[in-house]
């Protein structure tokens, strides 16, 4: 994983969308996202080959503008289209297992206090990401906010390890998200329902 590669997350299904899902990737992809996380879940989810056809999509496109393709949490999925990387949360399958199978690519981990993020640092994980920092609409079983506390202990007990925020950030947020220790901030709300997403880019990525 290239240094600023965290630096604006992408994160998107096609039940976030308001739009046709490949245009938003598209427009966001134009406008500077530095990685993309696939992430198909809640009301009207594609599953099986629907979604292996729109994933394949999602990757040729990312492929084309040199952005890194991360699936969530479907490891199966991720190995089957030899994605850049998985992100799995602490429920899914265990990290020594994910990290022997993902050898030279991308793996990610949702942590929430210090015992989980020791054990994916310790796991062999290439980033971890840190939320819910505040309220958010895009997670139903997201857990309550935790504000910029945890962060800051993440990021005073690790000075140099890759770690993302996430959780609803928004461009008016970004700046102490990253002033807490974020190397970058992961969205969806902020960039599938921006009216122009060069902006929101851009003002995501004020630090690189
Ligand atoms: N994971 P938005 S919060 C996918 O806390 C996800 O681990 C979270 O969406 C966590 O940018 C979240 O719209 C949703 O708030 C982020």
């Amino acid at each position: 994983m290239k240094r600023n590669d965290l630096a604006c997350y992408f994160i998107m299904g096609t039940p976030n969308c308001i739009e046709e899902p490949l245009h938003v990737l598209e427009d966001a992809l134009k406008a500077g996202i530095t990685i993309f996380q696939l992430r198909e879940k809640g009301e009207g989810a594609l599953t099986g080959k629907v979604l292996e056809q729109f994933a394949r999509q999602c990757q040729g496109m990312c492929k084309r503008y040199n952005v890194p393709f991360i699936v969530n949490d479907d490891v199966e999925l991720a190995l089957k289209l030899k994605a850049d990387g998985v992100h799995v949360g602490q429920d899914d399958v265990t990290l020594t297992h994910i990290r022997e199978k993902f050898k030279g690519r991308i793996v990610g981990v949702s942590v929430h206090t210090v015992e989980e993020l020791e054990q994916a640092v310790r796991g062999g994980a290439d980033y971890v990401g840190i939320g819910p920092i505040y309220e958010t609409q895009s997670k139903s079983d997201a857990k309550a906010p935790a504000g910029l506390t945890f962060l800051r202990i993440a990021r005073s007990l690790y000075r140099d390890f890759p770690l993302v925020a996430i959780g609803g950030i928004t461009t008016k947020n970004t700046h102490e998200t990253l002033e807490a220790g974020a190397n970058g901030i992961a969205v969806i709300s902020e960039i599938c329902q921006s009216q122009n997403r060069y902006e929101t880019v851009r003002a995501c990525k004020v630090h690189i």
